[in-house]
């Protein structure tokens, strides 16, 4: 398969210690995160990291039955925390499974939650010397977090995580943003061009 078109792209820097600046790519495509070629893709899972539906489905079934096996010894995951596994069949090396938060109607943390899983799958990229990762839109299906609120926390904890890891340690090249339908791909777009 072709590599998805390229929707919109900026760059964000973050600087070292001695003010040389790092440059980090923000990607957003629609695409079927499943068939991405990148270090890391990024899983909407639930807390018991044991598969569903939604994105979470879709991984689980193209990565094959190892990735549940695996899984399974990684004890579940919290809201708003984040496990590595390997992609198995997949052709990203690594998934990384996040649980976002359930939307109550936005007083009951949800906010903070969605930002700590773009946080902690960012600290897990960095800590496994990945260079390229996507994300899928957390919480924005089955768990009914509004589009533009989650898109707004999605593009702004990223580029926080980015702007304060430290440089030494910051291998991270490129963030996609996998939007699965174009109407998502055109709030991101709106959001990342400001
Ligand atoms: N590639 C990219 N994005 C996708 C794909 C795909 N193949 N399939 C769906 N999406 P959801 P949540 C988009 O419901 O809201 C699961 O059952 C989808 O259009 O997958 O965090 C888990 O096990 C939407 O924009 O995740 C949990 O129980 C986004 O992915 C629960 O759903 C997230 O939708 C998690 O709910």
């Amino acid at each position: 398969m072709n590599a998805p078109a390229i929707l919109f792209q900026k760059q964000i820097y973050t600087k070292d210690d001695h003010n040389r600046e790092h440059p980090v790519t923000l990607t957003l495509i629609q695409a079927d995160i499943t068939t991405l070629k990148v270090d890391a893709i990024v899983n909407a899972a639930n807390s018991s990291l044991l598969g569903g539906g939604g994105v979470d489905g879709a991984i689980h079934r193209a990565a094959g039955p190892e990735l549940v096996a695996y899984c399974r010894t990684l004890n579940g995951c919290p809201t708003g925390e984040a496990k590595i596994s390997p992609g198995f069949k997949l052709p990203a090396q690594y998934v990384i499974h996040t649980v976002g938060p359930v939307w109550h109607g936005g007083n009951q943390g949800e906010p903070e939650l969605l930002a700590s899983c773009y946080r902690n799958s960012i600290q897990l990229a960095v800590d496994n010397d990945i260079t390229s990762i996507a994300f899928p839109a957390i919480s924005t299906g089955v768990y009914g977090y509004p589009i533009e609120q989650a898109t707004d926390i999605a593009i702004n904890s990223v580029i926080d995580s980015i702007q304060q890891a430290s440089v030494s340690q910051l291998l991270i090249t490129e963030v996609i943003y996998c939007c699965f339908s174009a109407a998502d791909a055109a709030v991101y777009k709106q959001q990342l061009d400001l």
